[in-house]
């Protein structure tokens, strides 16, 4: 298959790029590129070019499968180059998501005709990247400097109707994108070319002032990305340098960043959040039927699956113990459908229609004709074999019957029902409908079509899903269990709550552990240590300050006090002394002799027993593979994406 193809009709030659399955700008898609400029320019009868792509997207960015290997000749901004040069006028016609590399080859064209679905953005941030094919010097040049800078700093695509109206695209298709776009052509034939990019002066400049409050609101989003500070720098010096010294700017910005370790751990993170739902198992296994879905229970978990499931376009029963019950697991369902639309997620027709797909019922007979039930309720295995002891009476003997236990023995779940195959774990993270992550927990007897039923589900609901064997937390909950005793040790021994939540900011974390699980509330964790205290090791550690904290009746911000005080319900923790005495006696008690720690060496004891438990998961089978919990860590438990996860950071050292 040729990657890029020419044909000629009318005298507007088609330049064709097909490199499935995104079209990625890999060597033989930029060798084709420059020899069809050298080709549509040598041939009289051609007037204009129509870029397009075969398949479902227009470029979609370099072959980021060849970054850190020798460069191929010609690069990308070389060919970018050659089509800006070229004798004859190029018109993009762009559909899909034309990213990096991809929108910056239509940059280089003299003309961007979309889509009305297209997106069109600069993503190389979230790679640690910046544009490094004169994206951040054309940019600016064609669409408002402040533009351009928010969309190289946060690496959002922006959709066609933006897109034409900053400028970025000369036209919206109204009907079959590549005949409007030859039509496109055929009118510019012919005319002067337009002045190139590169030497046009920059859009909208902003005064010193003006640009340092746009510069500021987009490095305060940083967290400690080198990325998105050198991005906001480069189109920065891309609207004070000539073009061609902004473009030479711009390549040595790159190359700083290429080498950064920061985008070595985004480009691990890019791919292992795609090779992890590839699972042996199911390769070439058809996954059983997807269109109706059961919820049991309304609550904050289950009212969240059931919104992720209706905007996977499912129809969904969520059944709950009574009337009361399932009135407020409605409400909950319909005022978060209610907050997607304020946020502009969804409109309020859309809205409507979702919960015309959503019916509510306290009788488990409701869900005689469901292709899949996932159970979301109290975490006690008694009432989770109650439940199943329904499921298995009233479903249909091929409906999937799935739990959203965080810890509990699935293999205990699944032999409680007739047909233990069907049983599966699929664990979603709160709120459900946001969180990209889902476990997927496979119980011993597991037939092979559950568990790509399993990941057929993840894929509609473009979730991250991460294959986990059964045992005490999985793959997540394990580590943070592992590492939350490592902070509880750290704390008796002498490090404040504070002091290790600042650590845990400090290296990218959104929130430190102390201040999360007063978030989340203590009482979950006691009663799991409870539920684990016949079965610890006696020789083991124990830390009895937490322990200590919830016997106050003090279980973080829902009490008002936790680790930290909440005064006036408010939501930022302030150090208890409380708390401090509770530490200060506990730590006599264990014949401690307390000291201070370095944020560097509380950070190192975090990762050591993440890395450590990460390593025992591993050996057990629990995970397939260390990109596995890299993966979960960043996903579900806020571990920073440019770290790489806590198996990739230890690798880095
Ligand atoms: N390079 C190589 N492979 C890629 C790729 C890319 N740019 N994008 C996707 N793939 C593979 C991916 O690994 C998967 O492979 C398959 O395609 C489907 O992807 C010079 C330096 C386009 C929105 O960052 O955002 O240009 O697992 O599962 O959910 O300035 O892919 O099937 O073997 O994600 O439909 C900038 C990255 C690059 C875009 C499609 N571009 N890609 O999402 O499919 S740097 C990006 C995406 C750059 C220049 C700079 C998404 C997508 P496999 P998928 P999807």
């Amino acid at each position: 298959m040729t990657a890029v193809t020419i044909e000629i009709e009318n005298e507007i030659a088609i330049v064709t790029v097909d490199n499935p399955p995104v079209n990625a700008l890999g060597h033989a898609v930029r060798v084709g590129l420059a020899e069809a400029v050298a080709k549509t320019d040598a041939n009289d009868a051609v007037q204009a070019v129509v870029l397009i792509a075969a398949g479902r997207t227009f470029m979609a960015g370099a072959d980021i499968s060849e970054f850190g290997k020798p460069l191929a000749e010609p690069g990308l901004p070389d060919v970018v180059l050659m089509i800006e040069g070229a004798r004859k006028p190029w018109v993009a016609a762009i559909h899909g998501t034309a990213l990096g590399g991809g929108l910056e080859v239509a940059l280089g064209c003299h003309y961007r005709v979309v889509d009305p679905k297209a997106k069109l953005g600069v993503p190389e941030v979230h790679l640690g990247l910046i544009p490094g094919a004169g994206g951040t010097v054309r940019l600016p040049r064609v669409v408002p400097v402040a533009k351009a800078a928010e969309m190289v700093a946060t690496g959002k695509p922006i959709g066609a109707k933006d897109a034409a109206a900053c400028g970025l695209a000369n036209a919206v298709a109204k009907g079959d994108l590549r005949a409007d776009a030859v039509t496109f052509a055929q009118e510019i034939a012919g005319k002067d070319l337009p002045v190139a990019l590169v030497d046009r002066d920059p859009v909208a400049p902003l005064d010193p002032e003006a640009w340092g409050t746009v510069a500021g609101k987009l490095v305060a989003k940083a967290r400690g990305q080198n990325s998105v500070i050198r991005g906001v720098d480069a189109v920065a010096d891309a609207v004070r340098l000539d073009g061609p010294a902004a473009l030479e700017n711009e390549r040595a910005i790159f190359i700083e960043l290429m080498e950064d370790p920061q985008s070595a751990a985004l480009r691990h993170v890019f791919f292992a959040e795609r090779s992890v739902s590839k699972v042996a198992a199911i390769k070439g296994v058809a996954p059983r039927d997807l269109r109706h879905v059961g919820v049991i229970g309304g609550g904050t978990m289950g009212a969240g699956i059931c919104v992720a499931l209706l905007l996977a376009g499912l129809s969904v029963t969520m059944i709950e113990r009574d009337n009361d019950a399932l009135a407020a697991g409605q409400k909950r369902v319909a005022d978060t459908l209610s907050a997607s639309v304020k946020r502009g997620l969804i409109s309020e027709d859309k809205r409507t229609a979702l919960l015309g797909m959503f019916v509510g019922d306290f009788v488990y007979d409701a869900l005689d004709t469901v292709d899949l039930v996932i159970e979301a309720v109290f975490e006690d295995m008694d009432v989770k074999k109650q439940v199943f002891a329904e499921l298995d009476r009233v479903t249909k003997p091929e409906a999937v019957l799935a739990t959203n236990t965080s810890y509990l023995d699935v293999n205990e779940i699944a032999a409680s029902v007739k047909d233990p195959s069907r049983v599966i774990g699929l664990h979603f993270f709160s709120p459900a409908h946001v969180m990209k992550l889902l476990e997927i927990v496979r119980p011993d007897e597991l037939a092979d079509d559950v568990l790509a039923t399993g990941f057929a589900l993840g894929k509609m609901l473009r979730k991250i899903s991460v294959p986990a064997g059964v045992c005490d937390g999985f793959i997540g909950n394990r580590i943070l269990t592992a590492y939350r005793r490592e902070c509880d040790y750290m704390v008796e021994d002498g490090a404040a709550p504070e002091e290790v939540d600042a650590a845990m900011k400090a290296y990218g974390f959104p929130m430190g552990i102390f201040a999360m699980q007063d978030m989340a509330g203590l009482d979950i964790g006691w009663a799991a240590r409870k539920r684990r205290a016949p079965t610890r090791d006696p020789n083991e550690r124990y830390v009895r300050i937490a322990d200590r904290i919830c016997e106050l009746g003090r279980f973080g911000q829902k009490t008002g006090s936790g680790w930290f005080n909440y005064p006036d319900g408010s939501r930022r923790g302030e150090p208890d002394p409380i708390v401090e005495a509770i530490i200060i006696e506990e730590a006599a008690a264990s014949g401690v002799t307390r000291r201070s720690f370095s944020a560097e060496e509380i950070i190192e004891r975090i990762l050591g027993a993440m890395v450590s438990e990460g390593e025992a998961i591993l050996a057990e089978g629990i995970a397939q593979s260390a990109e596995a919990i890299d993966v979960v860590m960043i996903n579900g438990y806020g571990f920073p994406r440019h770290k790489g996860g806590p198996m990739f950071a230890a690798k880095q050292g």
